[in-house]
């Protein structure tokens, strides 16, 4: 069974979320970041850089979230035939780890980066439930959390001015997967 290391509220949450879309069964290792567990040397022994999300798969260990989905992608979606689809999942988790993740949080960036992004993905969204084809993938997941996180972390996030995106973003948190995993007591 997959092990999956990550502390309370942690983006082993992104992972949790994408294992429970594929049904994957898996063991939750909760790593104490408070106490600094992650700096033991059994943790360090597979994540070498302290940090969670970390997974093992039967012998194999990956971490980095986007990788990880990624990896989950590549091994356990079904719909995933071909290298260029899963490269084009890989676009859209990278992106969202970098240049969406840059544009949102990066204060430098926020002002003019933060517009263009959302506007943009608001026109991509334009009547779709997903961003690829016609199922969940991990680049919905990677979006989707990556906004979810923006509304907890910047004051007055409001992405009211972009309805699809708006639409979008809220089917996947009515998700019973992402309820579970994603959503944070109120
Ligand atoms: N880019 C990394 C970021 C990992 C990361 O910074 N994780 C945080 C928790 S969300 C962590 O381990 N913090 C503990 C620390 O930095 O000491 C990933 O997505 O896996």
């Amino acid at each position: 069974m997959i092990k999956l290391y990550g502390g309370t509220f942690s983006r082993a949450n992104i992972v949790k979320w994408y294992l429970e879309e594929l049904q994957i069964p898996y063991e939750f290792v909760l790593i104490d970041l408070a106490t600094g567990e992650h700096f033991q040397p059994d943790y360090l022994a597979i994540h070498p850089f302290a940090k969670v999300p970390t997974i093992v798969d039967e012998t194999f260990h990956l971490w980095e979230t986007g990788a990880i989905l990624t990896y989950l992608a590549g091994k356990y979606d079904p719909t995933i035939a071909t290298p260029e689809q899963l490269a084009i999942v890989n676009q859209w988790v990278i992106f969202a780890n970098t240049t969406l993740s840059d544009g949102l949080f990066n204060p430098k960036m926020q002002a003019k980066e933060t517009p263009l992004l959302l506007s943009k993905l608001d026109g991509i969204v334009t009547g779709k439930h997903y961003l690829i084809g016609n199922h969940l993938s991990a680049a919905d997941v990677m979006l989707a959390s990556f906004i979810s996180y923006a509304f907890l972390m910047i004051p007055d996030f409001d992405i009211s001015a972009y309805p699809n995106l708006t639409n979008y973003l809220q089917q996947m948190r009515d998700r019973p997967a992402f309820k579970s995993t994603m959503a944070r007591p109120e």
